[in-house]
């Protein structure tokens, strides 16, 4: 009997605390509101199970509870409850999985027109790199990837010359444009979390992974990395500022070139170093 009050305590109390903690999202600044929606949907399947479930087991242990010289019926079959706890089943699982499939499809699917970004992760800080004026990120590599060029940019692509690359810097966005990002990490595992835009990604050596999300509220985000990657783990934060198209333009047009920032190179004569 005072379990079955337990039971039924505990349930109330769950149920309370997801409707009253103070403890939630924070506010969306993304398109994916989907991915929100998916998981209030996941919350209510999952919840309507629990409760009915506890509720189930509360009953039984109030209603078959020890008394002398009742005995328990064995009944290892019933066909009718076992349809009909297959069906529910069923339809259960379908919802937890059908909004996923559909929200999957456009989380994969990057719009005609999208602006390309470029993340690097590495243990434990985050780089970026932006197409300048062209639009258009120049073509990389990893076997160039040095001290001074973080991205390994291919210094005899036009295209890379205008390229911005911002080492351990504030990463700027322009609000309402869709943005594909592309993930690259130098060492171990990293994943890119931005909370406010709910999309998130793996970094994995030696590939490419991408999402996409377009910025609808400008402010100042914290990105987080979401993937244990080491004892600075915890460190690997950064900032990105989603501001309005004419502000990111002004920005953009502040920050270094590629072009203005290589090395020199150093040619050797036969009167020493010079410098070309
Ligand atoms: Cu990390």
């Amino acid at each position: 009997m005072i379990l079955a009050v337990v039971l039924l305590l505990l349930t109330v109390g769950s149920v309370l605390f997801h409707f009253m903690s103070p403890w939630w999202w924070t506010p969306i600044a993304s398109n994916w509101d989907y991915i929100d929606h998916t998981i209030i949907i996941t919350f209510w399947i999952t919840g309507v199970a629990f409760v009915l479930l506890i509720c189930f087991v509360a009953y039984c242990v109030f209603r078959f509870r020890h008394r002398e010289g009742q005995e328990a019926h064995y009944e290892p079959e019933n066909k009718r409850l076992e349809w009909w706890l297959t069906i529910a089943t069923s339809l259960g699982v379908a919802g937890l999985l059908a909004p996923g499939l559909v929200v999957w499809k456009d989380f994969v699917t990057v719009p005609a027109g999208a602006s390309e970004i470029e993340v690097m992760g590495q243990q434990w800080q985050w780089s970026f790199r932006l197409p300048g004026k062209d639009g258009v990120l120049g073509r990389s590599s990893a076997e160039a990837v040095t001290a001074e060029n973080p991205f390994g940019l291919n210094k005899d692509d036009p295209q890379a010359q205008d390229d911005v690359v911002l080492e351990a810097a504030d990463l700027h966005l322009p609000a309402g444009k869709p943005i594909k990002v592309l993930l690259r990490s130098k060492d171990v595992l990293h994943n890119f979390y931005v909370p406010e835009f709910r999309a998130k990604m793996d970094l994995i050596p030696g590939m490419v992974t991408y999402f996409w999300f377009t910025p609808t509220r400008t402010a100042k985000f914290d990105i987080l990395c979401f993937e244990l990657c080491g004892t600075g783990h915890y460190t690997m934060r950064g900032s990105v500022v989603v501001e309005d198209d004419a502000a990111y333009q002004t920005w953009l047009s502040q920050q270094t070139a590629f072009r203005d920032s290589h090395q020199p190179t150093k040619v050797v004569t036969k009167d020493g170093p010079a410098v070309q």
